[in-house]
């Protein structure tokens, strides 16, 4: 039997373990990048480790989600992150430059390569035919210095696809498609592979448009093979070097398998408030949009752009509808301005954003209430666009464009002749936005604003880990759920003591309260607890709160893996009744904590209120287990463990 995409890349970077489902494995990070959202954390952290320079290949720092510095918080700390890359050896985005992932695409993804980065989204250089995971900033601290990522190793799931695109389906309804079959957790524990003949028909961004959405189900990541369509990205980057051929053994094993006619699809939408919510344009054609937002880095580079600058040509939006274009780089931007279609796009009355995560994450441009918002965006959880009782809609760019023009979700092949854009054999390229690190590092000064507050520790579990049910939640509750972004949050990332006040903020207002006067306790949640982003903070501020453990019925990969690193110990029910069984305020115990965890995968835990006990289940690996016990995952390493 030949080896799958996935099992090729992993085998070539493979440290420890086998390549067993299931099984911890330990690869070799070859680039990291981080973000501002969750970079200053993570920058905080490695300094933490005492490591003088970064040990990768490549690490980037990019500065894409705080950017409407309302006050001296994200700027402080945008200058913190700069200092810290030029001193430790990192590349450096600047503000304004775009998006992590979009440019990552453009300027460094490359095939064969492993990329470890703390975002969810990292998985979009899958499109490059990289093994591309998210995962927390701590993880991703310790990647950057030179150490092993540990994951369970993934089944593999291949997406086969056949045929081609019909005139107006877009390659985001390749992956609604997906969403709408396998839902939000139908990719946990999975490499999504695509493979098949349909794949040669699509570009680079398009593949990344599928690889991106892999977060949304779950999957620990997603690769596409490399070959012609890579080279000539590649080529037009202007880095035809970094090409080099790779795929799956024509024998290939796969754990499943998963078809797809790409000639059947049609337009489809995600409707609120979840990704995987999707049925065709046409079921919900003519719902009034208040706003289309064409932006994120699921959507936004040249060929999205330019789709919608020439669906828009010499024609213009309805008074009552905002259209938003968020261009995902500053090359797009040049790019599209160099083409002419920017004066198209403002002549139709769209506003132009600068080249960052905007809207997406809440940070600006937030819809009218309970008004319809129509984006090309991976995420529509609610109030994720800042506004409580958002109704945020999730297609391609020409359904977008489509809808914007007519003021109603609106199907695109109402507009007659498809509108094609082809990729320039070579875009303009501007790479003056990236700065390399400083080839004197002894002279730079870390820059420190008051928003950085130092990072709290956990500490290692009492004997027995007691405490109250702060709150019972239900199933697919996100990291926004848990501690939400938007404007007034986001830019309190680097200040654990005064984001803590937001968690459950949209679920329970008055969680934070009851909780500091409880003094902490034990969150219960349904299936895939803490999906979505992969922003740490939502298990740092529960742990500086005095949260202990989290008891779910199951978890989201990242979020799981970030309560490990906290200290904070993860169950999963064995039983759906015991779930039911556990309200609010009930107060649980889980004797002999060490020991129990030490000795197998059941732990038993009583509930004192009720007078009962059961079984629950821990999947941590024996490093897991003793990284819980050291209080986390910077503990165990001070203690000069691996
Ligand atoms: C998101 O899309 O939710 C984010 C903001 O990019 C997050 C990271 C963060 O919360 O900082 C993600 O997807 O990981
Ligand atoms: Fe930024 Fe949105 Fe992409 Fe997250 S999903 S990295 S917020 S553009």
């Amino acid at each position: 039997m030949g080896q799958s995409l996935a099992h090729k890349l992993i085998s070539s970077h493979l440290v420890s373990g086998d390549l067993v489902p299931g099984k911890e494995i330990a690869l070799r990070v070859d680039q990291t990048l981080i973000q501002d959202a969750t970079g200053t954390m993570a920058d905080l952290q490695f300094e933490a480790m005492g490591v003088p320079r970064v040990n990768t290949k490549l690490s980037v720092s990019y500065v894409d989600h705080n950017m409407l510095q309302t006050g001296f918080e994200s700027a402080d700390d945008h200058r913190f992150l700069q200092s810290i890359a030029a001193k430790y050896g990192m590349v450096f985005s600047k503000p304004g430059n775009g998006i992590c992932h979009q440019v990552h695409l453009e300027r460094f993804g490359a095939p064969g390569l492993t990329l470890l980065g703390s975002d969810s989204h990292t998985c979009n250089a899958g499109a490059d035919a990289m093994l591309a995971i998210g995962a927390g900033g701590l993880d991703v601290a310790v990647a950057m210095a030179g150490r092993p990522y540990y994951l369970p190793m993934p089944r593999v799931t291949l997406v086969k696809l056949r045929g081609q695109l019909r005139p107006w389906a877009a390659s985001k309804d390749i992956i609604l498609e997906v969403l709408r079959q396998l839902t939000v957790k139908g990719g946990t524990g999975r490499v999504m592979e695509y493979g098949g003949e349909g794949v040669a028909t699509l570009t680079v961004p398009q593949r990344a448009t599928v690889a991106n959405m892999g977060a949304e189900l779950g999957a620990t990541t997603t690769v596409f093979p490399s070959d012609e369509q890579t080279h000539a990205y590649l080529l037009a980057q202007g880095r035809g070097h970094a090409w080099e051929p790779l795929a799956a053994d024509p024998d290939a094993a796969y754990d499943d398998v998963l078809e797809i006619d790409l000639s059947s699809l049609e337009p489809l939408i995600a409707r609120p408030q979840s990704p995987d919510n999707v049925c065709k344009v046409r079921d919900v054609e003519g719902t009034p949009v208040a706003q289309v937002a064409l932006g994120s880095c699921n959507n936004s580079g040249f060929q999205d752009v330019m789709t919608v600058a020439g669906i828009l040509r010499g024609k213009g939006v309805p008074a009552n509808v905002s259209l938003v274009v968020t261009p995902g780089s500053m090359q797009t931007l040049i790019n599209v301005y160099r083409s002419g279609a920017l004066l198209d796009l403002i002549n139709a009355g769209a506003r132009i954003l600068e080249c960052a995560c905007g809207p997406c994450i809440g940070m600006g441009q937030a819809p009218p209430s309970n008004a319809v918002s129509v984006r090309t965006m991976n995420r529509n959880f609610a109030g994720r666009s800042g506004t409580a009782d958002d109704r945020v809609y999730l297609a391609s760019p020409e359904v977008a464009a489509a809808s914007a023009l007519s003021g109603a979700i609106t199907d695109p092949r109402r507009l007659g002749d498809p509108v094609v854009v082809k990729l320039p054999r070579k875009f303009v390229i501007n790479d003056d936005y990236i700065l390399p690190p400083s080839a004197e590092p002894d002279k730079v000064e870390i820059i420190r604003g008051p928003n950085i507050k130092p990072l709290p520790l956990a500490s290692p579990p009492d004997q027995t880990v007691a405490g109250q049910v702060l709150i019972v939640v239900g199933d697919n509750v996100s990291t926004d759920h848990i501690l939400p972004a938007g404007a007034k949050v986001l830019p309190l990332r680097s200040n654990i003591p005064a984001i803590a006040e937001y968690v459950f903020e949209r679920v329970d207002p008055d969680f934070v309260r009851r909780t500091k006067q409880i003094g902490g306790g034990i969150i219960v949640g349904g299936t895939n607890y803490g999906q979505g982003s992969s922003r740490e903070h939502a298990a740092l501020a529960p742990m500086y709160l005095g949260v202990k453990a989290v008891l779910a019925k199951s978890f989201a990969r990242i979020h799981w893996s970030n309560l490990v690193n906290f200290g904070i110990l993860p169950l999963t029910f064995t039983a759906a009744q015991d779930y039911v069984a556990i309200s609010q305020g009930d107060t649980l115990d889980i004797p002999d904590v060490a020991s129990q965890i030490r000795k197998g995968k059941q732990v038993t835990v009583r509930n004192r209120t009720k007078g009962t006990a059961f079984q629950a289940e821990h999947a941590l690996s024996p490093r897991q287990v003793e990284i819980i016990l050291a209080g986390g995952l910077l503990n165990y390493i001070r203690q000069g463990k691996d």
